[in-house]
């Protein structure tokens, strides 16, 4: 399957501008090892031209500027998004696909999430406008007192690769609809679709500068945007690391930032189940998308009675996973994305090994696929709490494995992690789940599944996970600012 890699530039004030820096980025497609195309490399000199367009967005003459035009207005432009990008989905998913190597059936679900991400914050952009001036109400009748939801105003948004136009959805599109302008700065490792975003908002005639987006490497094109005084918010995905790096950053000038970062997060599976079932959800839940979410469930936590006979079954089941280039019919596991990633995921697995840890399957490349940055999925068991396999997010397809006897112990286990972005617990006992489900410490919780997302419904973590949620109007929140208006009503004088 041929697939052709457009050359795009920077989008800037609604035109394709190639970088001050004329420099460019290799595309690697990790299923080949294959130079495919480039990207252009932005610097901290287009970071300057972006945020000084979208400032300009915000501030055209009143009721012409993105900021103060009505929800409506902007619902008819993230509707008209959503529109090209269900148009162009088989294009889309297939570049999501060499890309970041994700099986071409998940990239094609990933881009009608893109699309309903989309439409949904159309939605909320209608509904803003009901919601402004909405009262507060005073102990005082000589006091009336609204509040008005304002964009925050230029915001920029760094993501990551795992999802490249999805995790860029969830960004711009609330950015958008609470009207702000805003500055998207894509992973280096899995840009091609958020470029073909560019391109969508010109086909549409997004106004000039209301997005921007600037491919480039983290230090360069990232790191500017993250400490530009004249940006007012940041939204970050990625790693602890960097996201605690753009925090230190942003604190220079007191800018906003939400952060949603890192995971190692459980699933504790209870000796009720259906064996099948549950094994199925566990493999699901660690290897969907190569490992590489935020939050999969990569630490299982069985009970001691069903331990054995359950752990054969998943591996069974694992190495029924069809693992193959993303573009193959009835791929279900791709490369990891890069070089990088390949040897980092192994380090792990090597590490664990050594330190006592025992592979029950994968740990290696697959025999049939000579090129290619592939792991097989890996299951690694006697496992101690203060192994790296155990604390660590791999960010691969690993999940390392405890036993546990009580439900008390099973959650002291969940627990004791610095993370807290996910959660799950597999039981026929629904109030054995809620009861877990509170005492899990984590911003989103599974009963009887794992990794089922919904643009509806909050995501984000705790702890070193992050702080602030995406999704739902928790992520139109995001975007928006709460003025407070009181006005003294009386003749009175004060
Ligand atoms: O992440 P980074 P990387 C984790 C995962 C993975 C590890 C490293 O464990 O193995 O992070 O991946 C931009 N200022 N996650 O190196 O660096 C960068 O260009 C501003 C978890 O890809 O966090 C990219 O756009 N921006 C995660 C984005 O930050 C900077 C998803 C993410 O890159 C920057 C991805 C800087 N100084 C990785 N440095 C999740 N939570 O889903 C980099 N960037």
């Amino acid at each position: 399957m041929a697939v052709q890699i457009p050359s795009r530039q920077l989008l800037i004030d609604g035109e394709w501008r190639e970088p001050v820096l004329k420099k460019r980025i290799p595309i690697i497609n990790p299923a080949t090892e294959q130079i495919i195309g480039d990207i252009p490399a932005a610097t901290a000199e287009d970071v300057e031209l972006a945020v000084a367009a979208a400032r300009r967005a915000l501030s055209r003459n009143k009721g012409k500027d993105w900021a103060s035009a009505s929800g409506a207005v902007r619902a008819k432009y993230l509707r008209a998004i959503a529109a090209k990008i269900t148009e162009k989905k088989s294009e889309l998913a297939k570049l999501e696909a060499i890309d970041c190597g994700k099986p071409l059936d998940e990239a094609a679900w990933d881009i009608d999430d893109v699309a309903g991400c989309f439409e949904y914050y159309a939605d909320l952009a209608e509904g803003l406008d009901a919601k402004q001036k909405a009262p507060v109400s005073l102990p005082m009748e000589t006091f009336r007192s609204f509040v008005l939801k304002e964009p925050i105003g230029v915001v920029g948004l760094i993501t990551p690769w795992n999802y490249p136009l999805l995790m860029a959805a969830w960004k711009v599109a609330p950015a958008l609809a609470a009207g702000c302008a805003a500055i998207l700065k894509p992973s280096e490792l899995a840009s091609i679709t958020c470029l073909e975003l560019a391109e969508v908002c010109r086909e549409v005639s997004l106004p000039p500068g209301v997005l921007n987006i600037l491919t480039g490497l983290g230090p360069e094109a990232g790191a500017p945007l993250a400490s530009h005084p004249n940006v007012d918010k940041i939204a970050f995905t990625g790693s602890t690391a960097t996201g605690s790096r753009i925090m230190s950053a942003a604190a220079q000038i007191v800018k906003p930032v939400s952060l949603e970062l890192g995971g190692k997060s459980p699933i504790i599976v209870f000796e009720d189940v259906d064996l099948d079932k549950a094994a199925e959800w566990t493999a699901f839940g660690c290897f969907w998308t190569n490992g590489q979410i935020c939050s999969a469930t990569s630490r299982l936590i069985v009970h001691e009675s069903i331990a054995k006979e359950f752990l054969h079954r998943l591996v069974k089941w694992t190495k029924t996973i069809k693992i193959s280039d993303p573009l193959e019919e009835g791929c279900r596991l791709g490369p990891v994305v890069s070089g990088g990633q390949y040897e980092k995921v192994l380090k792990f697995i090597s590490t664990a090994e050594n330190e006592g840890a025992t592979i029950l399957c994968g740990g290696v490349r697959p025999k049939h696929l000579k090129k290619g940055f592939f792991v097989e999925p890996t299951i690694i068991s006697d496992v101690t709490t203060s192994m790296q396999i155990w604390r660590e997010e791999v960010f691969g397809p690993v999940l390392c494995v405890k036993i546990f006897s009580t439900e008390e112990e099973a959650l002291e286990l969940a627990n004791d992690t610095q993370y807290g972005l996910g959660g799950a617990v597999i039981s026929n006992d629904l109030e054995r789940c809620d009861r877990v489900s509170k005492a899990l410490q984590a911003g989103i919780v599974w009963i009887n599944c794992s990794q089922p997302c919904f643009c509806q419904a909050p995501w984000g973590g705790n702890k070193r996970s992050g702080f602030g949620r995406e999704l739902g109007e928790w992520g139109l929140d995001n975007y928006l600012s709460v003025k407070q208006v009181t006005r003294y009503v009386s003749n009175e004088p004060w």
